[in-house]
């Protein structure tokens, strides 16, 4: 038996330990940049964009647990809180028509992408006003126009729609790479496997990203899976690199290098990204998996406060600037709760509309 201090603990600070205290999985938070946003040639207006939009993201998701606890809509709720830097950092690392796919943990996404805070309420509201018209709901937000593919519910399910992406934009040589966003619980699903092996085959402008949480539902990552995560890459002669996801600077530097590659070598490339989430799985989650030391130890960590505390530390910004943010953000949110009440529900007909069935398409070939 393991005694105390060798029981596997998920923390920034230290090592995993396995039952005999030998290190079998490191969940170390690598360490932050030393660059400012200058040097990684971001403006002042750009952080200060991007700690609209993580506060954004954070307030968003916290009304929106407040509402489901009221009982105002049901379903799938996962909160991203606590991951928004990797959101953040990456939608400012790449071009606007690149492309995004993600699992059903989406919400923080889809903002940072272009859903609006009414569109995204009123799609967990299952209101026809929602960014996928009322019939995605939580796990499945979506904006194609903004090159936003989802928000998808079976674990790893979506791994090869974003190298069918990526063989898309090859295939159309338009210049645009995909990206792949998935959980530590999926890096054993087949998909992952098939999907890497053909990207590296075909030289596939993907990059396939792990947000690496410490857990998939109640299971740790030691429990779960062998070896290093990054590792993964080393069986398909594949590119890769593991970085710190609590701070935005951080992902969008590496992110922004690893989109330039790809995009300039058609190649595929494969990335951890640790972070955590605060939250539980979904909503019915009694955390006993976890104690509150290691949460709190994370939320030290918090790369919310942390942009804050860079705006100010910086000179960037005033006190006065940052409540100012904070007020327009928090009535936005709160607008798209009335905006998602009072919006309707979609209408029965919906029910046929946007499915892909080919049937007609079958019907045609056939007279
Ligand atoms: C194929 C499949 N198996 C099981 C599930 C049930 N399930 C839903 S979420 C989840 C955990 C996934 O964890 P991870 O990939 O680490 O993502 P996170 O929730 O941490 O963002 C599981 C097993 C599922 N949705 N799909
Ligand atoms: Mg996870």
């Amino acid at each position: 038996m393991a005694n105390k201090e060798q029981e596997a603990i998920f923390t920034p600070i230290g090592l995993n330990n396995s039952e005999n205290g030998k290190i079998d999985k490191s969940v170390k938070l690598p360490p932050v940049t030393k660059k400012k946003h200058k040097s990684l040639g971001l403006s002042e207006d750009d952080v200060i964009e991007m700690y609209r939009l993580m506060y954004l993201q954070r307030r968003f998701e916290e009304r929106a647990m407040q509402m489901y606890q009221k009982g105002k809509f049901g379903g799938f709720l996962h909160l991203y809180i606590g991951q928004e830097a990797v959101s953040t950092g990456t939608v400012f690392a790449l071009n606007d028509d690149d492309d995004i796919i993600t699992a059903y943990r989406d919400h923080g996404w889809g903002l940072v992408r272009g859903i609006t805070p009414n569109e995204g309420m009123a799609e967990l509201y299952g209101k026809a006003t929602g960014c996928s018209k009322g019939k995605g709901g939580s796990m499945h937000f979506a904006k194609t126009e903004n090159h936003f593919w989802g928000g998808y519910g079976i674990v790893g399910g979506h791994i090869p729609i974003g190298a069918g992406l990526a063989f898309a934009n090859k295939y159309q040589d338009n210049g645009r790479i995909a990206t792949c966003f998935f959980g530590d619980g999926a890096v054993d699903q087949g998909s992952l496997h098939e999907s890497m092996n053909i990207a590296q085959l075909w030289k596939l402008p993907v990059v396939f990203v792990v947000e690496n949480n410490g857990y998939s539902m109640g299971t740790a990552a030691r429990r779960h899976t062998v070896g290093e995560i990054h590792e993964r890459a080393k069986g398909y002669g594949m590119k890769s690199a593991l970085f710190n996801g609590m701070d935005a600077l951080t992902v969008y530097e590496n992110m922004k290098n690893i989109a330039d590659e790809v995009r300039k070598e058609s190649l595929p490339y494969f990335v951890e990204i640790r972070t955590y989430r605060y939250r539980g799985h979904s909503m019915s989650d009694p955390q006993k998996y976890r104690t509150k030391e290691e949460l709190q130890e994370y939320q030290k960590t918090d790369p919310v406060e942390r942009m804050k505390s860079y705006l100010l530390d910086e000179g960037i910004v005033k006190q006065k600037k940052i409540d100012e943010i904070e007020e327009v953000v928090e009535k936005e949110v709160m607008d798209s709760i009335d905006f998602a009440e009072e919006s309707s529900f979609p209408e029965p007909e919906a029910l046929y509309e946007d499915m892909f069935t080919g049937t007609s398409h079958f019907h045609d070939d056939r007279r």
